[in-house]
């Protein structure tokens, strides 16, 4: 026989299973988190958090209904001691016909404005656009500013207000392009260009990453992208084209040793004989925020620790230990954090 609980420790579980489906959700604090999806900060993620809220409130409508028919059918016709057999019915061509209509009425409205939202999607800006060419590489990206003739790696500064046009290539397997904030996600695939389009709403650091699983060190392909106000982004795209500062000091033994080690083959620093394509572009990396797929802060201490070996860092990452002496790694970084 079964056993009644009485006491009101019986809600106990259920409190509980609500406080950890609410924390393991990321319910509380909901919409603050930096890789939130639902609080758009482009034109492009709006568009997304309108259909969103649409669908929201279009399935809790839907949700609010049947379950009312349902609870006051399970009320209102129980069984009770004295039933009887009540008629058996076959069919109901009114009932059938409704509960056809009805589904086709919501799906109808959902369906209108998602598609105006894909085609705005797809539409590219008009001769105000920035384009930059974004490659996925295992396991960092490469930005490119045609127009500007600016290379750079792993963060994207933008203007605000201006459509910027996302061309996504990769250079070997297929990642996926995605800062939440703004919107997206895009597929990079090999041998086939995607485009992405979106203006930004507000100044600020937006972080994203890679979210399509593309091998060892996925998880540590993040990128920034800085969204600066015109005047900024100008000056940004200014000091991008300078041509490095006339390296000194400790500096120049470090661009000594960065000359005649493996590194030229791999890394381009722009106005030295080191043109090498695998790895990021160095040549203003002492102006990023960020090394290593902004898997690490740019100190001097993480460029030490990356060059004394990167695979620590990442491990199987595409750049190999290079066995530097400590005093060789000393001027490397001096050098690297020259390159503004
Ligand atoms: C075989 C090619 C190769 C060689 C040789 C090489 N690197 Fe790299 N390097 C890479 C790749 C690939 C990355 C990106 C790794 C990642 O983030 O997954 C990288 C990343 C870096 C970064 C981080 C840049 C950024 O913006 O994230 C620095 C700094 C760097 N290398 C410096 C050097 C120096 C200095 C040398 C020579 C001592 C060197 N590399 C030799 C391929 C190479
Ligand atoms: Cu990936």
């Amino acid at each position: 026989m079964a056993v009644r609980i009485r006491s009101p420790l019986r809600w106990v579980p259920l409190a509980l299973l609500l406080a950890a489906t609410a924390v393991l959700s990321g319910c509380l604090g909901m919409g603050e988190g930096p890789q939130t999806t639902i609080v758009p900060f482009s034109d492009h993620a709006q568009r997304i958090q309108d259909l969103y809220v649409l669908v929201f409130w279009m399935a809790a409508g839907v949700f609010v209904v049947v379950e009312a028919a349902l609870v006051y059918a399970t009320l209102r016709y129980r069984r009770r001691p004295d039933d009887v057999l009540p008629p058996q019915v076959h069919g109901n061509t009114r009932l059938e016909v409704a509960w056809t209509i009805a589904p086709a009425v919501v799906l109808f409205v959902i369906a209108i404005p998602t598609i105006q939202a894909i085609f705005a999607a797809a539409t590219p800006p008009g001769s105000d656009g920035l384009e930059i060419v974004v490659t996925g590489h295992q396991w960092w990206w490469e930005l490119e500013y045609p127009d500007a003739q600016v290379v750079t790696a792993n963060e994207v500064h933008i203007p605000v207000g201006r459509p910027i046009s996302f061309t996504l290539k990769s250079a070997d397997v297929i990642h996926s392009f995605w800062v939440p904030r703004l919107g997206g996600k895009m597929d990079v695939v090999p041998g086939h260009t995607n485009h992405l389009y979106l203006t930004a709403y507000q100044a600020g650091t937006y972080l994203g990453q890679c979210v399509e699983f593309c091998g060892l060190q996925h998880a540590n392909m993040k990128l920034r992208l800085i969204a600066h106000t015109p005047e900024e982004f100008d000056a940004w795209v200014q000091s991008q084209q300078a041509p490095p500062s006339q390296a000194a000091g400790k500096a120049q033994e470090g661009a000594q040793v960065f000359a005649r080690s493996a590194c030229v083959g791999c890394h381009t620093v722009a106005g030295t004989p080191a043109q090498g394509k695998i790895g990021p572009n160095l040549t203003h990396v002492g102006s990023r925020t960020s090394l290593a797929g902004a898997v690490l802060d740019n100190t001097p201490e993480n460029l030490a620790r990356w060059l004394r070996d990167p695979q620590e860092v990442k491990p199987g990452n595409q750049m190999p230990n290079l066995h530097l002496s400590d005093v060789d790694i000393e001027a490397l970084v001096a050098y690297l954090e020259s390159l503004k």
